[in-house]
């Protein structure tokens, strides 16, 4: 039999890759937050993805964290700051073989999470898919993309690529997944705090050449400094080519201000300024950077962690 696809979290990623595995054929369940959320979910009958502006509802079986049934291989699409707790509450839970599919933005979760459950593999993922809730159960893919998946401290790929496949999950295997996760943290830090602050698209941040140039001189140090030169390349060229290419949209920090949601802050320009301080690697701007955001998120009542 088919190892089951348990999903951590109906968002909108988790949301997006349970539809489309479920639309394959494979066996899937989602795992909620608790009793109250799965009545919920059941009464809804099932998720419905928004693909083309077309509706379709797949009837995923959905449980709570605290179900027995034992779990070989979890894709964890909660936000960086839930991850390290949810997947703690499913330790008991996971088979010795068990795998584990890390969705979350930035750096810094992934560790936490593997430090919990060493007798798991942990994979880590960098996606560029985009996808937003417009209702409870219901995710629309927004943006088509591609999400990396790598193993720092094993190359082999496993076996289940060709399940995503065959679900139309565009995908590929790296051996240098935290050369990407460290490049779009990079890219994150420097595009979006700016816009959050600046109240602006993207595209607004080309009248803040200065703040960007200053950005991406410390951001190059700090990966320089952490042994991630790859990441460090062309940094600044990477970054004004993205604030063109996408300089219609809010980045996602500002929709999550916007929204009143909790940001990733801690996984993004936080992690950045932790390291840099591990390192011994000055970074005034960034710093500075971080403490207005901070004080940002303060004035809106957000947590700033
Ligand atoms: P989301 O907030 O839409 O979904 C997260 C879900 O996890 C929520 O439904 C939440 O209730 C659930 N959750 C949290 N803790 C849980 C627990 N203990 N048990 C069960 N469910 C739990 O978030 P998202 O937008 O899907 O983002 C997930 C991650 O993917 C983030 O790190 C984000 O930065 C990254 N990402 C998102 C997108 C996107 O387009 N949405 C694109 C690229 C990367
Ligand atoms: O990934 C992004 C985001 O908004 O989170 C981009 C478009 C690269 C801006 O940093």
């Amino acid at each position: 039999m088919a190892t089951l696809w348990h999903v951590l979290g109906a968002g909108s990623l988790g949301s997006l890759w349970a539809a489309r595995l479920a639309r394959a054929g494979l066996p899937v369940r989602l795992i909620l937050r608790d009793a109250e959320r799965l009545a919920a979910y059941e009464a809804s009958g099932g998720l419905t993805l928004v693909e083309h502006g077309q509706p379709q509802l797949f009837e995923v079986c959905a449980q709570t964290w605290d179900a027995d049934e034992p779990i070989e291989r979890l894709l964890v699409a909660c936000k960086a700051y839930d991850a390290e707790s949810a997947v703690s509450q499913l330790a008991p839970r996971l088979q010795p073989n068990a795998e584990l599919i890390l969705l979350q933005n930035g750096l810094g979760s992934q560790d936490a999470v593997a430090a919990k459950v060493p007798q798991a593999r942990c994979i880590f993922a960098s996606s560029t898919e985009g996808a937003f809730r417009d209702g409870d159960w219901r995710v629309v893919f927004a943006g088509h993309g591609y999400t990396w998946l790598g193993d720092a401290s094993d190359p082999t790929p496993p076996a289940w690529l060709d399940e995503l496949q065959s679900a139309g999950i565009p995908h590929q295997w790296t051996p240098d997944i935290l050369t990407r996760l460290w490049r779009k943290l990079a890219l994150n830090c420097a595009i979006n705090p700016l816009t959050v602050l600046h109240d602006c698209r993207n595209g607004g941040l080309q009248a803040h050449n200065c703040e960007i140039a200053m950005l991406c001189a410390e951001l190059t140090d700090v990966l320089n400094r952490c042994g991630q030169p790859a990441a460090a390349e062309a940094l600044h060229t990477e970054v004004e080519r993205v604030i063109h290419a996408t300089a219609a949209n809010y980045s996602s920090m500002y929709q999550d201000v916007a929204h009143n949601r909790r940001t990733e802050i801690s996984y993004l320009l936080g992690h950045v300024c932790a390291v840099a301080a591990r390192h011994q690697c000055p970074t005034p701007y960034l710093t500075q950077l971080q403490t207005r955001l901070v004080g940002h998120l303060q004035s809106r009542g957000l947590p700033t962690d």
